[in-house]
């Protein structure tokens, strides 16, 4: 099976280095020259783990080659960005999927199977790319399969995702699903659900929305602890030991290319019929302000100047700053042009990080935990001696200093008054 795989980003490599890895034959397209260029040379663009190894193993075994253009195959996967569009309900914005339709077209032949794995609205693949390809003369379920197989894989484990999850296959027509679970049967270990590609589309659409509206019941949670000066973490841990409540973490916002964004596909296409789910977008994207004005109530009770801002990726154990809540707070910070501010994140390269995590504290009077990095989890209070004071503020919870030394604020269990009955964290 021959195998052209459009976009090779955070979804697309993956997926093209594992169809390679069971034996198809790989040509993963990209626009750009840059990408093409390291890839075949055996380096890679972004960090997953397990990437690098199998992109040189599926190198050596000639199954994979990266190329500027696609060539005649079996079947075309398309997994490039969509992002949202700037109007009024930051809709999906199809440009790059359609770009990648326009230049597979002339290589189509009869028999090919077309795959959108990009995330799309709701009846994208049924009303824009089925007309796309019958203009081209073919005859959907008859010369070409359409499917929409949408990628639901988490960040930080893809490659072992990508075998285990259950795997939806929406058709266009049944022959189109069969076509498509022929496919992936190749590597997927999970079941191969099969449905129309207008469920397919809003079920992926609503696994993400069901995620963010529930954070935002627990970022509303904190606001509502802090207000009424109860520990919400604590009530978070006890309400979960109920067998049917799972309230999530809070945290600084929801980032990432998914969550922040997919909401806004089922608002642009339903407004009316939506307001929970932009009721939770519209509190999960206050959450960096409400972490700013807690930032600057501390920094002015302690009377500092000199801030640490640890991790800038959207989520833990990444380099991806894509709509990252703790990038905001970083500029929400920079713009109140009041504090001296550094960066410290051991996945991500910019020009305004610390080289190092000592650089990034001696003297600091503050440390800002923006991300739940692995490496943030196992500092010890040693790594914070050189602060000027021993103060940290930890929006994700993930620091386990115990250190009486070291003032620690959690997310949803600080308590900024004087008269914290409980007196475990007031000033
Ligand atoms: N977050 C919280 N509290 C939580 C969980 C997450 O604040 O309890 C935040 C994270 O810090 C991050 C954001 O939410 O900023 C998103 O992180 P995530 O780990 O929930 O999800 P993503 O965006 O990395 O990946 C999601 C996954 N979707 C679901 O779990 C339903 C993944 O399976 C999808 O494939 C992916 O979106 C995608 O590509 O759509």
């Amino acid at each position: 099976m021959k195998i052209n795989v459009m976009g090779l980003g955070y979804i697309g490599l993956p997926t093209a280095l594992i169809f390679a890895k069971y034996g198809a034959n790989i040509v993963g397209v990209d626009i750009s020259k840059e990408i093409i260029e390291k890839l075949n040379a055996g380096e890679v663009h972004i960090e997953e783990p397990g990437i690098p190894a199998m992109l040189q193993r599926v190198i050596d075994t000639g199954n994979f080659k990266a190329s500027l253009v696609p060539e005649k195959a079996d079947v075309f996967i398309i997994a490039v960005p969509t992002p949202n569009q700037q109007d009024t309900f930051k809709s999906c914005d199809l440009t790059y999927v359609k770009q990648a339709m326009l230049s597979i077209l002339p290589y189509l032949e009869t028999g090919n199977t077309v795959i959108i794995e990009s995330t799309v609205s709701p009846r994208t693949t049924e009303s824009i790319i089925k007309v796309m390809i019958e203009e081209a003369g073919f005859n959907i379920g008859q010369d070409i399969y359409l499917v929409h197989c949408p990628e639901r894989v988490l960040p930080g484990k893809i490659l072992e995702e990508l075998i285990f999850n259950n795997r939806i296959i929406g058709g266009v027509t049944e022959a189109c699903t069969k076509r498509g679970k022929e496919i992936y049967e190749l590597f997927v270990r999970g079941e191969l659900i099969g449905a129309t590609a207008s469920a397919a589309e809003l079920s992926k659409l609503m696994e993400n929305t069901y995620r963010d509206v529930n954070i935002a019941l627990a970022n509303e949670l904190v606001r509502v602890g802090d207000a009424l000066n109860i520990d919400a973490l604590r009530v978070i841990e006890m309400a979960n030991r109920h067998p049917r409540v799972n309230i999530h973490q809070p945290g600084p916002g929801v980032g990432g290319h998914c969550l922040a964004v997919d909401p806004y596909f089922i608002i642009s296409e339903a407004p009316e019929q939506t307001t929970l789910i932009q009721a939770a977008r519209d509190i999960n994207n206050a959450m960096p302000q409400f972490i700013i004005d807690k930032v600057q109530e501390l920094m002015q009770h302690y009377q500092s100047k000199t801030l640490t801002i640890l991790g800038v990726s959207y989520k833990g154990n990444t380099d991806d700053i894509r709509e990252s809540p703790a990038m905001a707070i970083y500029n929400g910070l920079q713009a109140l042009g009041q504090f001296d501010i550094r960066v410290y994140d051991p996945h991500v390269t910019q020009s305004f990080i610390a080289s190092n995590l000592e650089e990034a504290l001696t003297g600091s009077e503050l440390a800002l935990v923006l991300c739940d990095h692995d490496a943030f989890r196992s500092l010890l209070s040693e790594d914070f001696s050189s602060m000027e004071k021993k103060l940290i503020f930890d929006t994700k919870n993930c620091i386990e200093i115990t250190d009486v030394s070291i003032n620690k604020y959690n997310l949803g269990n600080f308590n900024w008054s004087e008269t914290n009955y409980e007196g475990k964290y007031a000033f």
